[in-house]
Formats: structure tokens, C-alpha cells, sequence
């Protein structure tokens, strides 16, 4: 998971700070300047003597102080180290755009965690001892964060907090993991002792009814379902109202898969939107599609709106464009990502989450 996004920022962080490090002079604490001596008698010497004593006291106070607090606090502190350089910052920041694109970042991700980096870290002072890397490696995860950081999606609360029953869509283009992933909200709320109901309305590619009634027997769960062809909304209805009856949780309704570019099948899936009024629309995209997965998101959300999105395949996923982008990209929070083609295979997605992948 995320392995060549992994390398990439390792291989940036030691390039970093080689070429960040590189002027050792600087690196030392100022020392006080020495004043003429003069001819001072015996008195005034021992004295300034005293109060230089006093000073480079303070100064190392200063110095431990920065070591136990915020190793990049030394910028406002009015005291030298070794200076990073904006020329040389410049230059590895650029390694590090390239590093992104290379991972499928979309544009302005780049450019945010681009710009966060370098107002961490320009022109801050390191004191010598302290590991340049270490700096840079938590600048760059406060940047990381920072784009990652959406309001996050309380699956669980709002399942708990929610009308009955609560309604919940799921969308995307083809193939990106939507009914899989629908069976393992369905594994993953009977878990948690909630009833579902799954309404089946990819009545459109072949096979899609078949592969869902294999899950809901698999999962023991009611599914809604018609032919071949028919109107996705009122089987959609149709769930809603046999939930009602029965006083089910959730149900979860199964689109078919479709491109934004297909007119016919977005004004369906508007209709389905319209009948079943969901309370919660989902967005299912393919992490493998780096970018891509970004793009149909923002798609989706321009033509029917999405309240989260799960992101599939992260288990196979080396470069982690997408997870890193999506978010910030649409303003829409990760839901779940998916981790394996399993009914456990779903995680709940955070910063902290994503950080321990890419840094440890
Ligand atoms: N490795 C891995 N495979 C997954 C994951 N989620 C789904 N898949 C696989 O992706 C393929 C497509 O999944 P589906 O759930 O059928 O995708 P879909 O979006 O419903 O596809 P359409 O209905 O054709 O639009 C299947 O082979 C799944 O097993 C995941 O998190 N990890
Ligand atoms: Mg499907």
C-alpha cells in the first residue's frame, strides 16, 4: 500500500536535508561578540566578564527550551543556527512536486502541500544537534495533514444518530468497487446488530442482479430487486417502502456504473436521486485511478451531489494519489477505503491514518 509514494518521500526527505545541510557553518549557536578589551580596569573586566557569563546562560536556556518544545519555534526566537536556505529550499521543494505528480497528486493537492512545506520551513533556524531530516520530515506531514484534513465522515454516529430507515446511494463509473463495497457496509452494520435492505438497481450490465444476490445470500440480507432493464427508481421505491414496513436501518441502494460523460445515464441516475431521496450519497472510486478517481468525484458532485466517498483498492494502490487528493480536491470527506476484496476489507479513513502509511 502507497509503497512508491512511500519511497518517493523517503527518497525526498534524505535528498532534503543532504542538500539543505550542506553549509556547515552556520550551524553553530551565535557566540556573544567579544568587545575591545580596552584599557578596562581590573573591576569593569571581572564584571562584563560576569554579565557575558549571564548571557551565554540565557542563551543556552533558550537553546534546551527550543530542543524540549518545537525543534522549528527557533524562527521568531531572535537567535541563530543554521538557516534554512530559500535558493536551496527552492530547489528540493521542486524534487518534491515532481515526486507528487509522479504519485498521481492532482494539481492544486500539490501546490498546497507544496506552499504549507515551505511556509513551515523557510528561513527557520536549526540548531545544531537537531536532525534536519526530523524537521522536514514534520513539516511535511503537517502539509500532508492539512490537505487531508476534511471534516471526517462519522459513519458510525450517523448510522446511530439517523431517521429511520436511513437511505444511502452509491455512485460511480464502472467497475470501481461499488456493489463490493455495499456488501461490506452490509456485513459491517449487521455487526454492529443493524437490519439492511440492499435495492438492486444496476438493472443495466449483465450479471449485476446475479452478482448482488450472491452477496445478500452470502450476507443473509433482503434484497429488492426486478429484471433486466427495469426502472432503477422504482426499485429503489420499492426498498425504501418494504424498509419502512418492516422497520429496517438502512438501506443501501446499488446503482449502475457510468461515466459523467453518459448523458442518458446520468438523468437516471438524477431520477433515482429524485424518488429515493437519499439521505446519504456516496461516491465509490478506484484508488488505481489515481487522478482519474479525482476527476469523476468532482463530476459526480457538480451533477448529483456526494456527501463522502470510498475510496476501493487501496490494498493494491502504490501511489496514493487519490487518497491524497480526494478529499481536498472535492471537499468531501474519505468515508472508507478498501483494503481487500473481503467483507472485512473496509477501513475508516483519517489523517492519522493515511500519515502512519506514508512515514512509518
Ligand atoms: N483488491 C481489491 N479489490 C476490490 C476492492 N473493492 C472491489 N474490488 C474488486 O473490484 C472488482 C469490481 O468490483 P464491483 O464491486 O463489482 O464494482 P462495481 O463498481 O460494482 O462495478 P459495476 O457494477 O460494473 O459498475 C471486483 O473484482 C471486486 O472484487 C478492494 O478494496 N480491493
Ligand atoms: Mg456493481
Amino acid at each position: 500500500m502507497f509503497n512508491s509514494l512511500k519511497k518517493k518521500l523517503k527518497g525526498f526527505l534524505t535528498k532534503a536535508s543532504k542538500d539543505l545541510g550542506e553549509d556547515k557553518k552556520n550551524g553553530k549557536p551565535p557566540s556573544i561578540k567579544k568587545k575591545p578589551k580596552g584599557d578596562l580596569d581590573p573591576f569593569k573586566r571581572k564584571m562584563r566578564v560576569k554579565r557575558r557569563r549571564e548571557e551565554e546562560k540565557v542563551e543556552e536556556s533558550k537553546w534546551s527550551r527550543m530542543e524540549k518544545t518545537d525543534i522549528l519555534s527557533g524562527v521568531e526566537g531572535g537567535f541563530s543556527g543554521k538557516k534554512i536556505n530559500k535558493k536551496k529550499l527552492d530547489s528540493v521543494i521542486w524534487e518534491l512536486e515532481i515526486a507528487l505528480y509522479e504519485s498521481d497528486v492532482a494539481t492544486s493537492v500539490v501546490e498546497e502541500i507544496k506552499n504549507k512545506l515551505k511556509s513551515e520551513i523557510e528561513g527557520v533556524r536549526i540548531r545544531r544537534g537537531l536532525s534536519l531530516e526530523k524537521v522536514i520530515t514534520r513539516a511535511l506531514k503537517n502539509a500532508i495533514s492539512n490537505v487531508l484534513a476534511i471534516d471526517p465522515y462519522d459513519f458510525d454516529r450517523v448510522i446511530a444518530e439517523s431517521k429511520r430507515p436511513i437511505i444511502m446511494m452509491f455512485v460511480g463509473v464502472n467497475g470501481t468497487g461499488k456493489t463490493t463495497s455495499i456488501a461490506k457496509i452490509v456485513h459491517r452494520l449487521h455487526k454492529n446488530n443493524y437490519s439492511c435492505v440492499v435495492a438492486a438497481c444496476d438493472t443495466f450490465r449483465a450479471g449485476a442482479i446475479e452478482q448482488l444476490q450472491k452477496h445478500a445470500d452470502k450476507l443473509n440480507v433482503k434484497l429488492v430487486k426486478q429484471g433486466a432493464g427495469a426502472d432503477p427508481a422504482a426499485i429503489a421505491f420499492d426498498a425504501v417502502e418494504h424498509a419502512r414496513a418492516r422497520n429496517k436501518d438502512v438501506v443501501l441502494i446499488d446503482t449502475a456504473g457510468r461515466m459523467h460523460s453518459n448523458a442518458n445515464l446520468m438523468s437516471e441516475m438524477a431520477k433515482l436521486k429524485r424518488v429515493a431521496k437519499p439521505d446519504v450519497i456516496i461516491f465509490v472510486g478506484d484508488a488505481l485511478a489515481g487522478n482519474d478517481a479525482v476527476e469523476q468525484a468532482m463530476k459526480f458532485e457538480e451533477c448529483v451531489g456526494i456527501d463522502a466517498a470510498i475510496l476501493s483498492k487501496i490494498d493494491a494502490d502504490a501511489k496514493g494519489g487519490a487518497a491524497l487528493s480526494i478529499a481536498h480536491a472535492v471537499g468531501k470527506p474519505i468515508m472508507f477505503v478498501g483494503v481487500g476484496q473481503e467483507y472485512k476489507d473496509l477501513q475508516e479513513f483519517n489523517p492519522h491514518w493515511m500519515l502512519k502509511r506514508l512515514f512509518n
